[in-house]
């Protein structure tokens, strides 16, 4: 979704802003736009609606520039995809803003400005904060004090970064719901909505809270809280160990994320294992103590996520005989549920900043859960700052829209999570043997897995001129079965749908015929016998059937059914490894089609409004 880079510098910054823009582009957006001040305090603006290219190209052709700037790439909430309505929103030419988030108030607030006689130039949320905070400098000193005061009468969620060029040295930011990152520099600061975007720059990182306004000069940062007081924040060094970089030799960064993923599994693995059980430590300190008292799981995601989650329900229930639940996140935030004793709520989120998990870890909390944590891909994201406990996927920034690398670590967090709270539990010492024992082979299988390539890439172009598929799995196969369908839905726009395959006759039964493809993840468990009666009903239906399975499940292949074979696993990794297949296929098939496959229409990256 929307990314907002600035900065305060001696240098010109317009290079540096579209360069954070590019690294921002992954989020998915629809417009962009840049202003700079000189330092006499002349201001100039760019906006372009689709891509940041065609901003770079603008800002070249104007050759607009500065030592103070902010930028953005949006992604349309209130207001169409128009120039005007792109960032950054000025008012009167005293100030200019961009914002992440959405103010639900602007429509009180938009009548009011109007009635003080302010103009609107676009339809969005945004322009609201401009003016407000323009009219709060009248009877302010600073912009800082105009901006604290403003935000008192926000609702909803902002980080927001804006400039006046009455003093043009500085920039005054704010934090509430919508992440922003402060990058420390020499003689010189910075501001981004995700840390990816200043890595060219700085790697000394502030997280500012929830509440949070900072006033940025070159050799000063002034951070104070929500109620005015000033305050210390910690200066972390990034963690970040893959720069997101190019594609290196791969036209998509899915595809380079699909084959990262045995390294990325390594690095998930990595001080976490050792040859007879996992390392609880790496959970945190007093890890094991809080795992100790824990009774039941509540797991709440959104998207992939909320797939990895249900897989580790299987897991939870069946070897830390834990007992779990599993919620999408927008949901849960909004019933009433009932939490059992000594529940410990587990977030999973690869950005770390979807609004709804967010809120619905804040609820967790409010609403008596003991104790709280989060498997996540982003260092010092609000996830992992507002849990008691947090297990980092540590699988590098994952650029592309559609998870992948993400998904495969979070399973791997996830089995590790099992055996740390089985152990409490009274899990045997073979069992915990056994699985890291699978866990220790994982990246090799995976490698393996990956040589299915070619042969998927035949087998998707009998797919593509297709309209909807099925997908079918039993057991904690079904979630990867919903992970595939939903990776096809995401990058190729064909309808797939996944379905527990017992439930087929319930209704999905009358779908088939020879239009409908059918994709079944077989792998050789205890319910292959039960699969196999499944995809025979298909099969006397005249369904077209495409199976990935071990090659001791026995499929025949024939006109009817296509049988991929899968490196042999122990079932217990399985559905990390039948994850892989499934990715190729929708990545070939969207290849066909001609889809932007790292940024498919109408989707974002990180999901930071509700
Ligand atoms: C959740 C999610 C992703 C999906 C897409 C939109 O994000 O649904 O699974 O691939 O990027 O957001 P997160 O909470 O895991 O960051």
């Amino acid at each position: 979704m929307c990314g907002i880079v600035g900065g305060v510098a001696e240098r010109h910054i317009v290079n540096i802003l579209l360069e954070g823009l590019k690294r921002l582009e992954y989020r998915g957006y629809d417009s962009a736009g840049v202003a700079l001040m000189e330092s006499d305090g002349s201001l100039k603006r760019e906006r372009e609606i689709g891509k940041v290219k065609n901003l770079a190209e603008a800002v070249a052709k104007s050759k607009v520039n500065g030592t103070v700037g902010i930028a953005h790439t949006r992604w349309a909430t209130h207001g169409g995809v128009t120039k005007e309505n792109a960032h950054p929103h000025m008012s009167n030419n005293d100030i200019a803003l961009v914002h992440n988030g959405i103010i639900e108030n602007h429509e009180v607030l938009r009548t009011e400005l109007q009635a003080k006689g302010y103009e609107f130039l676009s339809a969005t949320d945004t322009e609201v904060i401009a003016h407000l905070v323009h009219e709060n400098r009248k009877s302010t000193d600073t912009l800082l004090a105009a901006v604290q005061k403003s935000v008192k009468q926000l609702d909803g969620a902002y980080g927001t970064v804006m400039m006046e060029p009455a003093n043009p040295d500085r920039i005054v930011v704010a934090r509430s719901g919508s992440p922003l990152v402060i990058g420390v520099g020499i003689g010189e600061n910075f501001v981004a909505s995700d840390q990816l975007a200043l890595l060219p720059v700085t790697r000394q990182f502030i997280f500012l809270e929830e509440g949070d306004v900072a006033e940025i000069t070159r050799d000063e940062i002034n951070i104070f809280d929500a109620d005015g007081n000033a305050v210390e924040r910690e200066i972390n060094e990034s963690t970040v160990t893959h720069d997101a970089g190019d594609k290196g030799e791969y036209r998509h960064y899915m595809m380079k994320e699909i084959h990262e993923q045995p390294a990325a599994v390594r690095n998930t693995l990595l001080n976490r294992i050792n040859a007879d059980t996992v390392i609880e430590e790496y959970l945190g300190e007093n890890a094991a103590e809080i795992l100790q008292g824990i009774d039941h799981v509540q797991i709440i995601a959104c998207g992939t996520s909320y797939h990895s989650g249900m897989v580790a329900r299987y897991w939870l229930e069946s070897l830390a005989n834990v007992s779990c639940n599993i919620e999408i996140a927008s949901e849960f935030r909004y019933r009433k549920s009932f939490v059992p004793a000594n529940s410990l709520i587990v977030t999973i989120s690869q950005s770390g900043e979807t609004a709804d998990t967010l809120a619905a870890l804040r609820l967790a909390k409010e609403i008596g859960y003991k104790a709280s944590l989060s498997v996540c891909n982003v260092p010092g994201s609000s996830l992992v700052r507002e849990s008691d406990l947090a297990v980092m996927t540590n699988a590098g920034a994952e650029i592309g829209v559609a998870s992948t690398k993400a998904f495969t670590t979070q399973l791997v967090a996830l089995l590790m999570l099992t055996v740390a709270l089985g152990k409490q539990k009274g899990m045997t010492a073979e069992l915990q043997k056994e699985i890291v024992t699978a866990l220790a082979t994982l990246p090799n299988k995976l490698e393996e897995t990956l040589t299915m390539a070619e042969g998927i890439e035949k087998l998707a172009e009998e797919f593509a001129d297709k309209q909807h598929s099925l997908f079918l799995g039993r057991g904690e196969q079904y979630p990867i079965a919903m992970e595939g369908a939903l990776k096809l839905k995401e990058i190729s726009y064909i309808h797939a749908e996944a379905y527990a395959a017992g439930e087929l006759k319930h209704g999905p039964l009358a779908l088939i015929d020879a239009e409908m493809p059918i994709i079944v993840v077989a792998p050789n468990n205890d319910l292959l016998e039960k699969l196999k009666s499944n995809v025979e009903e298909v099969r006397a239906r005249g369904g077209i059937l495409y199976v990935f399975a071990d090659k001791d499940a026995r499929f025949k292949g024939d006109d009817t059914m296509r049988v991929m074979e899968v490196p042999h696993v122990d079932p217990i990794i399985a559905p990390i490894v039948y994850t892989i297949p499934l990715q190729l296929l929708s990545y070939y098939v969207a290849i066909i089609k001609g889809t932007d496959v790292d940024q498919p229409r109408n989707l974002a990256k990180s999901v930071t409004v509700e």
